[in-house]
């Protein structure tokens, strides 16, 4: 059989990547053909993301594609959660593009955080918990404070959204993207009426969401993929890394997707709701295909990606990576872990003194240096995992007996065994870059290569390579 080729775009919060996935013997092969920083940049108050810098990325990478695997069949994106544009007919924007890290969402947070009824209906009718990133609240802020907006947008697409349109000029919202709004409603597929008219955002600014798999046509701003099909893939990251996992079909394992954030939780046919649900902050995003993905989200590498940014030594390379968590792991175990659920760690301008300011709030000293941190930082993350797990256990009445990891953080033993450690049971790691595999997948299905997800799973638990991380001792729940 000839080898069937499909690009990936992966737009992370830290970094983006064209990945080129080659299907070929029931085999995905893959090639990273560009990878580039990101970042969000400060102009007076507010954060923003780079949208010329990551399109000019974008296509440089699918030229790259184009030039190393003839013909690219297809190509589909996904971005991190939440962002999005506001756009008139033209597809012009006119409104700039805010990073969610942006303080502007602080006052409607603390004001649906106060109004205990207000906070229970929303979360009953959209299953997702109110936290500072929302693009409810964003939606809800730029509505409040720019009263022309309502006038020039006539169409919000969210980030993958946005891009799917500047490669096929078709303006569709995405499923699990939309479900990561808390905009949409948890029993359909529709938005919620309800959502909208608490926050004040105008419905006809979207249309109703497509599953993944939609073909959106040709690509027509690229010359060099214009016999390329652009497929609307689960364009959550989150949503295409939990496609990735070779899970056993019995649920019984816990996913978790490490990177910028720790994204714990399992697939289910149904929504995870209820005052104990909306006190652990679960949301009850969505699968490509419709389903339930209730996750809470664990702060996650974030913490060392700021911490290592206030040493001037930070390692640069892999092995230098390597050789600091070494070090971190012959370190006694921190007397003191951080509470990683606090607040003040979502933007602080110094990570470095952020935790140390908890620490001495607990009564406990900062580390002594780089490796220190490294350790408190994973241990921390670590007993995250385990309480995330913990809590779904209660509340879904499941039992897990493993824990699967993909993504950046996958590769991070100090993290993987620390995290096998607390929760008590093995974790499993693909060193695998779960959401570009997720990503194809979609397309291999949509192109009719691979019949489902479920066979593709099992062909990808055939052909991968996993470690497998034994807890050291059995954590106390
Ligand atoms: C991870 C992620 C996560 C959240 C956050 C905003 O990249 O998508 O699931 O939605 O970014």
């Amino acid at each position: 059989t000839t080898p069937l080729h499909c690009a990936a775009v992966d737009l992370g919060a830290t970094s983006g990547r064209v990945i080129v996935g080659t299907w070929a013997r029931n085999k995905l092969r893959l090639t990273e053909v560009h990878r580039f920083p990101n970042t969000f940049q400060s102009l007076g108050a507010h954060d923003y993301w780079n949208l010329p810098g990551l399109w000019a990325e974008v296509q440089t990478g699918l030229r790259q594609a184009a030039a190393q695997f003839k013909p690219i069949a297809s190509v589909g994106v996904d971005t991190w959660g939440v962002d999005y544009v506001l756009v008139n007919d033209g597809g012009r924007l006119v409104f700039p593009a805010h990073a969610y890290r942006d303080a502007r969402t602080q006052p409607g947070l603390k004001r649906l955080g106060n109004t205990r009824a207000a906070l229970a209906r929303v979360y009953a009718a959209t299953g997702i918990p109110n936290v500072f990133y929302n693009s409810s609240l964003q939606l809800q802020e730029v509505v409040a404070n720019c009263a022309a907006i309502e006038d020039l947008a006539t169409r919000c697409l969210f980030l993958p959204d946005y891009f799917n349109y500047l490669l096929s000029g078709r303006m569709e919202n995405e499923l699990t993207i939309a479900s990561t709004t808390q905009l949409l409603d948890v029993h359909s597929t529709n938005w919620s009426r309800q959502a909208l008219d608490y926050f004040r955002i105008p419905a006809q600014w979207f249309s109703k969401p497509i599953l993944a798999g939609t073909k959106l046509g040709q690509v027509t701003s690229l010359a060099e993929l214009k016999a390329t099909q652009v497929i609307a893939v689960p364009s959550h990251d989150t949503a295409a890394a939990y496609d990735a996992m070779p899970a056993s079909p019995d649920g019984t394992d816990l996913f978790l997707s490490s990177g910028t954030w720790s994204l714990v939780g399992f697939e289910s046919d149904q929504p995870l709701l209820g005052a104990e649900a909306l006190e652990k902050r679960i949301a009850n995003e969505r699968t490509g295909r419709g389903g339930y993905r209730p996750l809470t989200n664990v702060i996650g590498l974030w913490l060392l990606e700021r911490t290592l940014a206030a040493f001037d030594k930070r390692p640069k390379s892999g092995a230098e990576f390597d050789a600091l968590a070494a070090a971190a792991a012959k370190l006694p175990a921190p007397k003191q872990l951080l509470d990683v659920s606090d607040l003040v760690f979502a933007n602080p301008s110094s990570m470095r003194a952020a935790i140390d300011a908890q620490l001495k709030k607990r009564g406990a000293k900062p580390p002594r240096d780089l490796p220190g941190y490294a350790r408190l930082i994973c241990d921390s993350l670590g007993r995250g995992h385990a309480d995330a797990m913990r809590a779904f256990e209660r509340l879904a009445g499941r039992t897990f007996k493993r824990i699967l990891i993909v993504g950046g953080g996958s590769k991070n033993q100090l993290l993987c065994q620390a995290t096998a450690d607390a929760a008590g049971v093995p974790v499993v790691s693909f060193s695998l870059e779960g959401t570009a595999v997720g990503n194809i997948a979609s397309q291999l299905i949509a192109l009719r290569a691979v019949k489902d997800l479920a066979t593709f799973r099992a062909h990808l638990a055939q052909s991968i390579k996993q470690t497998t991380y034994q807890p050291k001792s059995r954590a106390q729940s």
